[in-house]
């Protein structure tokens, strides 16, 4: 039985970053699933390995910490995952540290935000998002795609230089989430979707199709959310339309 346990809903998009990363790197751990749609977070048992309730989290023997991030560090660190994934080069491993500090307050937001908006309120409202909303949404995510193409991305196969690394992986599993939002980001963006291949083929196929598969679960889970849980979206939603 492995040391490391993670806790994780592959719905969620910090949670594939981890899970991508833990796989890629054939990092041993045990898989606990936490279904947020059906309040498994909110649990006494989950309090305890992460006391702000929500995934993923980490328990290591005694040990236990949340944020996806800083989990991706520390696998790193306990399992000294090969260089590319966080380079020990002094400046190449700042680019990954910029690009991580810069995706917690521009793409995880952008993303999360259009999530919500598009693909809750239907299920939580009764009624779509109207267009003015979505489109300004739209506009948010749209200048970001633009900075990670243009800014991060450049000529380079991938963020931060020749080789994977842990941003790419991050910024993925992000971006990805809003496929399930029936939105083609990438079709205004082919070097991003070029780097989405390159992605894809470094992280392995196979692990975006299991992420395809929990996006696709998330849809039939959306259709039956328990009443409290529909309660607990609507002041989420409230807060986004503000
Ligand atoms: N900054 C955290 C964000 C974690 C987070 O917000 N997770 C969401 C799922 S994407 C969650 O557990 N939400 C449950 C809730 O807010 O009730 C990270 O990167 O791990």
């Amino acid at each position: 039985m492995p040391d490391v346990a993670l806790y994780l809903d592959l719905a969620s998009p910090p949670c594939r970053a981890v899970y991508f990363f833990a796989k890629a790197s054939k990092i041993p751990f045990k898989n606990n699933v936490v279904q947020l749609l059906k309040g498994e977070h909110l649990t006494e048992e989950f309090g305890k390995v992460n006391p702000s309730r929500k995934v993923p989290a980490l328990k290591d023997g005694d040990f236990t910490m949340g944020e996806s991030n800083a989990i991706i560090l520390y696998l790193v660190r306990k399992f000294k995952t090969p260089d590319h994934w966080y380079p020990s080069d002094l400046q190449k491993r700042a680019r990954v540290d910029e690009y991580l500090a810069w995706h917690l307050t521009n793409t995880r937001p952008g993303t999360y935000k259009l999530f919500w908006i598009k693909a809750m309120t239907p299920y939580v409202t009764g009624h779509e998002v109207t267009p003015e909303r979505l489109n300004a949404a739209l506009c948010e995510f749209k200048t970001i795609s633009t900075a990670i193409q243009d800014v991060f991305l450049q000529d380079k196969p991938f963020l931060v230089g020749d080789e994977v690394s842990i941003a790419d992986v991050v910024a993925m599993a992000d971006i990805g989430q809003t496929c399930i939002s029936g939105l083609d980001v990438f079709e205004d963006y082919p070097k991003l979707a070029a780097w989405r291949q390159r992605v894809k083929e470094a992280v392995g196929v196979e692990l975006f199709k299991e992420a395809q598969e929990a996006l696709t679960n998330l849809k039939e889970t959306q259709k039956e959310l328990p009443p409290e849980m529909k309660e607990k979206f609507k002041a989420k939603l409230d807060d986004f339309n503000r």
